[in-house]
């Protein structure tokens, strides 16, 4: 849609303006950030957008617990470069979602006060080198699953933040599962980190994708506004499908007895869900909640020196080419 703040747009009457917004949804165009739109619109938009910069920056915390432990020179300069990707997206994600009218500042603290949510998955331990592996094999490739759409989402900002990010997703996920074929055909011990570590990590990311689509209290109407193109559901099981053969390709089993391809879905069918772990990991009793969000706060403490320095910086700088 063009920019929308208008003289037309400024004699227009609510229904009317409505009226426009659905007809640029309906018609494919993008939403931007000076177009009239629904405030149910953007509040939906402030809180997905926040709780995925959110995800991304908790998401740094599990796996630079490796950074020090790293098993060779490459994996460790590998390990850095990703886990400061992250950092980047989290950077662009806050960005798009400042043009909605709310500040970095504010979700950040509605964040660190727990009143905006991250994804369940970052409240989970990585206890070996292998968890590495499985997070970049499994957990990117769940990201990706769900953000390629993301990149035909209705509103600019986020759908033109989300095509960088997949690039840089799809790399993550090819080294998660190129250091864990690694550990797979190493020695026997190798690869039982690896099977332990994906008997870890398969369940909590199939719970990344959301409820299940009748507990999904957004789905219907982000999916009427195009922000998501797909359910729940839908995504979960796309994953699945990708997954199950590349499980096979790294000669490692996926913890679930009822996986198995049908003929007659043309998809593989898998076991049933534990949804009480997902809504306790939502609530805070996750296995990790506490330290992520407590390591979170302390990091934002530490850093006010950096903003205040690049604040004041800014300050001279502005005055002297005033
Ligand atoms: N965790 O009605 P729905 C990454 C909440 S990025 C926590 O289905 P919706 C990169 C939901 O907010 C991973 N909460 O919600 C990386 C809602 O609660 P609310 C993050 C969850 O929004 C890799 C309630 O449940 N990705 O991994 C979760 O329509 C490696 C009802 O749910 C994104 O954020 C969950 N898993 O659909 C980084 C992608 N699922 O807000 C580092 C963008 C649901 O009413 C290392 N987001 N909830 O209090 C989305 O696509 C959607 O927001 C969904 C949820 C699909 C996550």
């Amino acid at each position: 849609m063009t920019t929308g703040t208008s003289a037309a747009e400024a004699t227009m009457d609510a229904s009317a303006l409505e009226a426009v917004f659905d007809a640029a949804v309906a018609a494919d165009e993008r939403i931007e950030p000076r177009d009239w739109m629904p405030d149910a619109y953007r509040a939906t938009l402030v809180r997905q957008i926040a709780q995925h910069a959110h995800s991304e920056i908790i998401g740094m915390q599990p796996e630079a617990n490796w950074i020090t432990r790293a098993p060779s020179l490459r994996r460790k300069a590998i390990l850095m470069a990703k886990v400061q990707d992250e950092a980047g997206h989290g950077l662009y994600l806050y960005s798009a979602a400042e043009t909605l009218g709310t500040s970095r500042d504010e979700l950040l603290d509605k964040l660190h006060a727990g009143r905006q949510k991250y994804s369940s998955i970052f409240n989970y331990p990585t206890l070996t080198w292998a968890d590495v592996g499985a997070i970049g094999w499994l957990v990117d490739g769940a990201a990706i699953t769900n953000q390629v759409p993301l990149c035909r989402c209705s509103y600019g900002p986020y759908a033109r933040a989300m095509v960088r990010i997949c690039k840089e997703e799809s790399f993550h996920q090819r080294q998660g599962y190129e250091a864990l074929l690694a550990l797979s055909q190493g020695t026997p011990e190798q690869h039982a980190m690896a099977q332990d570590a994906v008997d870890r990590w398969w369940w909590p990311s199939l719970m990344m994708f959301g409820p299940p689509d009748d507990e999904s209290s957004h789905s219907a109407q982000s999916m009427a506004w195009k922000i998501k193109r797909h359910s729940n559901d839908e995504l979960r099981q796309r994953f699945v499908d990708i997954a199950a053969p590349q499980a096979e390709a790294l000669g490692l089993t996926l913890p679930d007895p009822d996986l198995r391809w049908n003929e007659e879905r043309g998809h593989y069918d898998f076991g049933a869900i534990d949804w009480t772990e997902f809504w306790e990991v939502l609530k805070g009793n996750g296995p990790c909640n506490e330290q992520r969000l407590s390591k979170r706060r302390q990091a934002h403490e530490d850093g006010a020196w950096v903003r205040e320095a690049a604040a004041a910086y800014a300050g001279k700088h502005g005055e002297a080419q005033r």
